[in-house]
């Protein structure tokens, strides 16, 4: 892993430091950070940002990607773009729920009955609002990308129904939604970071976890846990996001390119995340996991209690109904 350090040092840019006009800086190297190994859609997205980045600029701006944690866990690389010591990251909205309670209304179990709602909300008012709620956290909401329907999987049974999960230790990303989701189901949450899922299942410190078909088989996570159950509970998207010290001091003409690419970005990685989420499925179930189906009704009776209770907050329960309204 790299130290905050070299990063702080290298994220600065020669231009910044030493006060020479723009024009007469040759290159800035953007740093962008990623959980997911080099491949994944995300992952692919942002460096499609760079090339373009670069075959606009001349090879004047380019991203640098730093992927598979190398920059340590979602909430740390959040942080350091807050304080502009990494320049983007790409997160799960689970990373930032806590944060930014706009974005738990995108994470919260059964808002979405497909990929297509989801996109259509992120792509309205309703993504545009939880965009703009990041500048005044230090961030700039560049873009929502795909992380398809999360599923539970576990090493020890399949699970049909939520009586199913009862007293199993499910990992859980760091946000009180999704503990309070698995603690509505009857199952016992635990916080831990992406990366220490695998050997966590391996060494039985957790039964289980949840997540998408593609990150379920790129992160390995398929080769431990051979029980997935179909729930589809959250279509918690990803986010990408930028250091908005590193934006103001980008020049206009460079900012508007930036935001212009980060939004044609969103149909390349759709495309990607269409082939390769469904290579997944297949892939794993190849490699002998075993699928279930799922009591969707009782699955949604067992989440409502803790979905209404987060929808007392107006802002959420605006957010909700005007979802609602796109199915
Ligand atoms: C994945 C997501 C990651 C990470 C992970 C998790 O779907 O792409 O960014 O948030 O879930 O559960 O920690």
């Amino acid at each position: 892993m790299l130290s905050r350090r070299s990063l702080l040092i290298g994220g600065s840019s020669a231009c910044a430091t030493l006060a020479l006009p723009r024009l007469a800086c040759a290159k800035e190297v953007l740093t962008a950070a990623d959980v997911h190994i080099d491949g994944y859609p995300t992952v692919e997205a942002v460096k499609w940002i760079g090339r373009e980045l670069e075959r606009e600029t001349g090879g004047r701006l380019s991203v640098r990607m730093y992927h598979a944690g190398q920059l340590g866990r979602e909430t740390d690389t959040v942080n350091l773009v807050r304080f502009g010591a990494l320049d983007f990251t790409r997160v799960n909205l689970a990373a930032l729920n806590n944060a930014f309670p706009a974005t738990q209304i995108l994470s919260l179990p059964y808002v979405f009955d497909s990929t297509e709602h989801m996109r259509r909300s992120v792509d309205g008012p309703v993504g545009a609002e939880i965009l703009a709620a990041f500048e005044a956290r230090g961030l700039v909401g560049l873009a929502f990308y795909d992380s398809g329907a999360r599923c539970f999987f576990n090493t020890h049974r399949p699970i049909s129904e939520p009586a199913e999960l009862h007293g199993l230790k499910i990992r859980v990303p760091p946000s009180d939604i999704f503990m309070d989701l698995v603690r509505a189901l009857g199952a016992n949450p635990t916080p831990l970071a992406f990366g220490e899922i695998f050997s966590s299942l391996q060494t039985r410190l957790i039964d289980g976890a949840e997540n998408n078909w593609r990150s379920f088989h790129t992160s390995r996570h398929f080769e431990v846990a051979r029980y997935w159950a179909q729930t589809e509970h959250s279509y918690s998207p990803e986010a990408l996001l930028l250091s908005r010290k590193r934006f103001a001091a980008l020049a206009p003409q460079d900012r508007e390119l930036l935001v212009d690419l980060a939004r044609r970005s969103v149909p390349y990685m759709r495309e990607l995340w269409d082939r390769t989420e469904a290579e997944s499925r297949e892939f794993v179930i190849g490699h002998g996991v075993q699928v279930s189906q799922i009591d969707r009704p009782a699955f949604e009776r067992a989440a409502a209690p803790m979905l209404r209770a987060h929808l007392r907050d107006p802002l959420l329960e605006r957010m909700y109904r005007a979802i609602r309204s796109q199915v």
